[in-house]
């Protein structure tokens, strides 16, 4: 099973390759000059998650097998990219690829250089997301023109389908953002969703600070700027994560505290890429492998079941269903099922957030 990907994106020199390599086991150069990075650096990272920990210990199962998030840190965007600035049409190929944005905005001042001189991280924002926009008007203008031929002859998808791309275009040429629940019926979000689009794709800013921060008047303006957009941040400290990844527990946490950072930036990431892909986790576990599964949040029990295996998916027959605490509070499915708290359950059962799942299947 392939993990999601989320791309690291932004301004060259805001700290991305820095953010990228403490949060993955992948070192990645960074260095004080803007286009460091040219090839995106990827790693594939475990996701920490204590409830499968907990599992496999009381399972004490051969493997412990947790779910994954694929990171690509991709090159430096600047204004015009999307004309094909800097190679902006590379580097924008590859934050098409990816399944969420983690949009990096420099909060730290210093010496490190800026390309636009001084360090404004809300004038970065607005530069970015114009770029991105542009890129997306020059793929929907060039399907609009395709379709005006095609639905000359009347065929009713062509129709159905500029009308929605007629939609976008016109949301993104007023600086609006596309929100798929309220613009879009779901009959429309496969149309939409093939068009590939960047702006579309789920995004948390991520707020970069250092030990020089920019004031808080101006973070909070940015945080004011984000809310408006509908958008989530996260904020952390990418360069001291990297120089602390290395010390052992203890040392570490004496550097959190001292930022007062409650949790490492890792996880701070995770959950918020969760959120905005709309994630949940279910496990199966038994006496050879404790995994956990990502999924999307309303996924029936056979898309479950499709996720471990094909065949699983088209042989379901039905899924035996133990809430996490019930398991560990019962300690088995054993013991579970005598309490009476495994549950069996159909085709149209959608899977839960820590469901603990036995797929019964026919080949
Ligand atoms: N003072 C300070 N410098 C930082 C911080 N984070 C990153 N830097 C420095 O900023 C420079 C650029 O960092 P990179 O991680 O290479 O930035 P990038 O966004 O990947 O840059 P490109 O690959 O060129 O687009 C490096 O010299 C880092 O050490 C920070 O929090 N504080
Ligand atoms: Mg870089």
């Amino acid at each position: 099973m392939s993990s999601l990907s989320c791309g690291i994106v932004g301004l060259p020199n805001v700290g991305k390759s820095t953010i990228f390599s403490a949060l993955t086991n992948v070192a990645a150069e960074s260095a004080n000059y803007p286009f460091t990075t040219i090839e995106p650096n990827i790693a594939v990272v475990d996701i920490p998650d204590d409830r499968l920990t907990k599992l496999h210990t009381l399972l004490n199962s051969k493997k412990n097998i947790p779910t994954s998030l694929k990171f690509v840190d991709i090159a430096g965007l600047v204004k015009g990219a999307s004309k094909g600035e800097g190679l902006g049409n590379k580097f924008l190929a590859s934050i098409r690829e990816v399944d969420a944005i983690a949009h990096v905005l420099r909060c730290f001042e210093g010496n490190t250089t800026h390309v636009l001189g001084a360090v404004d991280p809300i004038r970065d924002l607005e530069i970015i997301n114009l770029e991105l926009a542009i890129s997306d008007l020059q793929i929907l203008e060039k399907r609009l023109t395709k379709l005006e031929k095609i639905k000359k002859s009347g065929d009713r998808e062509a129709i159905k389908e500029y009308e929605i791309v007629e939609t976008i275009s016109q949301l993104l040429n007023e600086n609006k953002n596309i929100n798929l629940k309220r613009d879009f019926s779901v009959n429309d979000l496969d149309i939409v969703k093939k068009l590939n689009l960047i702006s579309i794709k789920p995004t948390m800013y991520v707020l970069n600070y250092g030990s020089e921060a920019v004031n808080k008047e101006e973070i909070d303006r940015l945080k004011d700027i984000i809310a408006k957009k509908n958008g989530s941040f996260i904020e952390i400290y990418g360069l001291l994560e990297k120089e602390i990844k290395d010390l052992d527990d203890n040392e570490k946490k004496l550097f959190l505290d001292e930022y007062e950072i409650e949790e490492t930036g890792l996880k701070i990431l995770i959950r918020k890429a969760y959120s905005i892909l709309d994630l949940v986790t279910f496990y199966t576990a038994d006496e050879n492998e404790t995994r956990a599964w990502s999924i999307t949040n309303n996924s029936k029990a056979p898309i479950a079941a499709g996720k471990i295996h094909s065949d699983f998916e088209k042989g379901f027959i039905r899924a035996e269903i133990i809430e996490y605490k019930n398991y560990i509070l019962f300690g088995s499915e054993e013991a579970a099922k005598n309490k009476g708290v495994m549950r069996s359950e159909g085709k149209e059962y959608i899977i839960k957030d820590g469901d603990i799942v036995h797929f019964r299947y026919n080949l």
